[in-house]
């Protein structure tokens, strides 16, 4: 009766909040919706962003049916991604479905991968419950398909690493399909194509999205009630039976089961392609932005988002997908988004047995190594205060400091910045804070005198202590 009563005052006060803050979208249009009825004040909405904005730097793992074939079946390999494999290889639900008896992780350690996180200075980990294919990387109690009913592990991995997660200070969050190649009801309506197999757009049989939204919120509530994550990253909403009205609904859904969780964009049709913003004629569903394998030109001011890249060129492990990025390339990427006001999610595609590629570790401890001296200059900084990109490299933001990320270190042993609007008290490398480096005030703005060797050349940090 308690309860009831609450929830009462909750709505009540809800409806309220819609009537007095009720606005229209903002002139960039990128304002992301209030998440109506449980709408929430600015200040609650910053309260609920928190943690997610000061973290910066997360890790994607696309982990599923797909690291079995690795990116080659019947002798067939593709330059496509690896988890997509039931698409580019034409594959029949009745033939993936094999691949469930061969994926045995039995090489699996939740500390471990949390460990790899934590060392690059990761602050929360995304892993896919359910990628296109359907199948559940959990133990799902509506479906089968998953890897505890079907695949000799018989065990839940997510289980252990959401304790794990928790255990060791990060984040535990979920990516989820809309999309969904196994689910009886979708088939391919597509020449050459078998209609049970993989494709960028599924069809619905009748009565079949009634039943599907059924069978996804059951899911959905598993993975809250059961796992608590902090983020619901969902993805696969571009097919034409999916609308804006059911991401709404889906937003209210997810938020009215845990109020104070963050989901992405992709839960309604907002986002513009892979460019990842959302479109700017009406106010979308999601709480913030996904650019997938890109970073924005300029971060947009008041806006979250949140680039997903690889490290290699695919999210589900490719045996023979050697392209990796470098370090360097890697911790650029996370301060040139810093830069912009963004997060930085890096992904992992482990192995069937359980691993993450040794290449990939390597980089991310390359990462940590940088962040354990650095990160300062990265968690819970704000966009650049200049007005336009500095040429040496990229800017981060504090109250009271600028911290300059020197890619390129100048020659003639002088860094120079535009004015900003604060005034340089001192500078000094990150590294070396007792050590005063000399300021000149120009008219147009401060020069840095610094060492004639790059201490870092990665990136170096200087520190700019401003009023
Ligand atoms: O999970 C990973 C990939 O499997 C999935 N998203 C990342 C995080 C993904 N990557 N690429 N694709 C899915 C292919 C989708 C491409 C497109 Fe489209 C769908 C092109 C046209 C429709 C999305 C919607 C991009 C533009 C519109």
């Amino acid at each position: 009766m308690q309860k009831i009563k609450l929830q009462v005052a909750v709505v009540l006060v809800g409806i309220a909040i819609v009537i007095t803050t009720h606005h229209p979208p903002s002139a960039c249009g990128q304002s992301f919706a209030p998440s109506d009825p449980l709408t929430e004040t600015k200040a609650q909405h910053n309260q609920r962003m928190r943690w997610w904005r000061e973290a910066r730097f997360g890790m994607f793992i696309h982990w599923g049916l797909y690291a079995v074939p690795a990116g080659e079946y019947n002798g067939k390999r593709s330059e496509r991604i690896g988890e997509w494999i039931m698409e580019w290889a034409n594959i029949p639900r009745a033939d993936y479905e094999k691949f469930t008896t061969q994926f045995d992780p039995v090489k699996f350690d939740a500390r471990e991968w949390v460990r790899i996180a934590k060392d690059a200075g990761m602050k929360y980990i995304v892993i896919t419950s359910k990628h296109h294919d359907g199948f559940a990387l959990y133990d799902s109690k509506v479906s089968n398909y998953d890897i505890v009913d079907a695949t000799p592990y018989k065990k839940d991995p997510i289980k252990a690493l959401a304790l794990e997660a928790r255990k060791q200070g990060l984040k535990f969050c979920f990516y989820y399909s809309i999309l969904d190649w196994h689910y009886p009801a979708a088939y391919v309506d597509a020449p050459g194509k078998d209609s049970t197999a993989g494709n960028r757009t599924t069809k619905l049989k009748p009565g079949g999205k009634e039943e599907y939204l059924k069978y996804m919120k059951a899911q959905l509530r598993e993975l809250i009630t059961s796992y608590d994550p902090a983020v619901l990253w969902f993805d696969g909403e571009w097919q034409e039976w999916w609308t804006e009205a059911d991401g709404k609904e889906l937003y209210k859904f997810v938020r009215g089961l845990k109020p104070n969780i963050i989901i992405n964009n992709r839960v309604g049709r907002g986002r513009q392609g892979m460019q990842g913003m959302n479109k700017t004629d009406q106010v979308y569903a999601g709480d913030f932005g996904t650019p997938e394998q890109q970073i924005p030109a300029n971060g947009l001011p008041g806006i979250d988002w949140e680039s997903c890249m690889t490290m290699n060129t695919t999210w589900g492990f490719k045996f023979y997908d050697d392209k990796w990025k470098s370090g360097e390339t890697l911790i650029r990427n996370l301060i040139d988004i810093a830069s912009k006001g963004g997060n930085y999610l890096l992904n992992v595609g482990p192995t069937a047995e359980g691993l993450i590629p040794t290449p990939s570790v390597e980089r991310l401890s390359e990462m940590g190594r940088w962040m354990k001296v650095n990160s300062e200059a990265i968690y819970a900084t704000t966009a650049s205060p200049f007005a336009t990109q500095l040429a040496f490299g990229r800017a981060t933001s504090k109250p009271g400091r600028v911290y300059l990320h020197v890619f390129d270190w100048p020659s003639d042993g002088k860094l120079t910045v535009p004015s900003f609007g604060r005034d340089v008290k001192k500078a000094f490398l990150l590294t070396a804070p007792k050590q005063r480096l000399k300021i000149e005030q120009t008219s147009s703005g401060t020069s840095v005198i610094v060492p004639a060797q790059a201490p870092d050349s990665i990136a170096t940090v200087i520190v700019l202590e401003t009023n």
